[in-house]
């Protein structure tokens, strides 16, 4: 009980005062185990949010910038082209400005079986 009060403590905190950064969702979510490579990804702000750079990871590969396409507006929703390689750990990380003109940036993983 103590545990999650701490918790809901910490969360409220981190909402407050990184209220313009923070990533809603993402599809995949972190942590995701998959059967096949999806063909997309997507993130979901809080707030909008301008991407200025995605780049997926895998395995030991060369990080490989994502195309953003026209995807080049304020907005909360994107969704991505992936070219998934194979089975194996992908670890996608983004970069972005918020409204407010604050650098914000993140990552999520997903492993594919
Ligand atoms: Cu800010």
């Amino acid at each position: 009980m103590k545990l999650l009060a701490t918790f809901v403590l910490l969360s409220a905190l981190a909402t407050s005062a990184f209220a313009h950064s923070r990533v809603d969702s993402t599809t995949p979510e972190n942590g995701a185990v998959l059967a096949e490579v999806p063909n997309n990804i997507s993130f979901n702000f809080a707030a909008d949010i301008r991407l200025t750079r995605v780049v997926m990871t895998y395995e030991d590969h060369p990080a490989a910038r994502l195309d953003l396409g026209a995807q080049t507006s304020f907005k909360r929703v994107f969704t991505l082209p992936l070219e998934g390689i194979g089975a194996g750990s992908y670890r996608i990380e983004w970069r972005g400005l918020g409204e407010d003109g604050h650098a914000m940036q993140g990552d999520f993983m997903f492993t594919v079986d």
